[in-house]
């Protein structure tokens, strides 16, 4: 039998954390033969909310589950893990400046980067959740220099899945026969689903969604809008974040990551993609806010 490994969720007494934490205790994001020893993290004024998640796990019976640690205690959270997933942050509530909301991310993702960088198993994988997502990551590796930089990664599955959504939606294909679907830039409005290298599988072979689609105006239009705003939408819906797609999103992360995805195993960057005018322009809008994003951040540390 294999070893347990040990996931920290944090932020595990919120919406995400809850969605999240039986998903990886069934197998979702490790695969169905790795068991798991789930840290749940939260803060102080949520201990007792955690515990109830604790105990709802205990009662779930997960036959994977060998151990629960839920800790207000970042270094005994951190301890040996192999997987994190940075979900608690702080949010940005109304009235709040930024600069405000960006201090607070920062200097939590510091103080949480330390004690990773000093108690995580080697090699500990991490993904960032919270928001500003891409941010938080950079910060956090700055302050954990010792994990390795290919190992820092934030969320940006939950967009590629909406994107792959409206595109199977729209073109009533299933979803796992569209491919190579991109997102670049920022989680946030200003990110830029592009499907100029994407393809559907079909009987005579792949197929361009371009071509499949054959109306640029929607392609260019509504499709990126309704991908950029998907979760201003779920709010308005549901009065509440998702929650359950941006956890699923999360297992696909890690899972395509530490088992690979049927054609690759590591991580790349694909080199050598055209990229046209159009594009070109959505590249730079996303580059220059997460610049922006980064200066915030770093006058945050000074
Ligand atoms: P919730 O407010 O329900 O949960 C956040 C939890 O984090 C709370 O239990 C809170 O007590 C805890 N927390 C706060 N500070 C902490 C700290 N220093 N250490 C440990 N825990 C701490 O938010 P939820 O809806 O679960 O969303 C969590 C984060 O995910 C937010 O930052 C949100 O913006 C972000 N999202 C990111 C997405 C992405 O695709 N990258 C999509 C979904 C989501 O909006």
């Amino acid at each position: 039998a294999k070893e347990p490994l040990r996931v920290l969720v944090t932020g595990a007494a919120g919406q995400i954390g809850y969605a999240l934490v039986p998903m990886v205790a069934r197998g979702a994001m490790l695969g169905p033969d790795q068991p798991v020893i789930l840290h749940m993290l939260d803060i102080a004024p949520a201990a007792e909310p955690l515990n109830g998640v604790k105990m709802e796990l205990v009662d779930a019976a997960f036959p994977l589950l060998k151990g629960v640690v839920a800790t207000t205690d970042v270094v005994e959270a951190c301890t040996g893990v192999n997987v994190a997933v940075m979900v608690g942050g702080f949010p940005r509530k109304e009235g709040m400046e930024r600069k405000d909301v960006m201090s607070k991310n920062v200097s939590i993702y510091k103080s949480q980067a330390s004690a990773l960088e000093k108690h995580a198993a080697p090699n500990c994988k991490v993904l960032v959740v919270a928001n500003p997502a891409n941010t938080n990551a950079l910060i956090l590796k700055e302050f954990a220099p010792s994990i390795p930089q290919k190992n820092i990664t934030c969320l940006t599955r939950l967009d590629h899945n909406r994107a792959l959504g409206q595109v199977s939606e729209r073109l009533k294909v299933q979803v796992a026969d569209v491919n190579n679907v991109i997102i670049w830039g920022n989680h946030s409005s200003t990110q830029y689903p592009d499907v100029n290298h994407a393809s559907v599988k079909t009987s005579s072979g792949a197929k361009p969604v371009r071509e499949l689609v054959a109306n640029d105006e929607w392609l260019k239009g509504e499709f990126i809008t309704t991908v950029q705003q998907r979760g201003a939408a779920i709010i308005k819906a549901r009065k509440f974040s998702s929650a359950l797609s941006a956890a699923s999103s999360a297992c696909d992360h890690i899972r395509d990551w530490v088992l690979g995805t049927p054609e690759n195993g590591e991580w790349s960057i694909v080199q050598g993609l055209s990229i046209d005018e159009f594009s070109r322009k959505k590249l730079d809008a996303t580059a220059q806010e997460l610049s922006e994003e980064k200066s915030l951040a770093y006058s945050c540390l000074q």
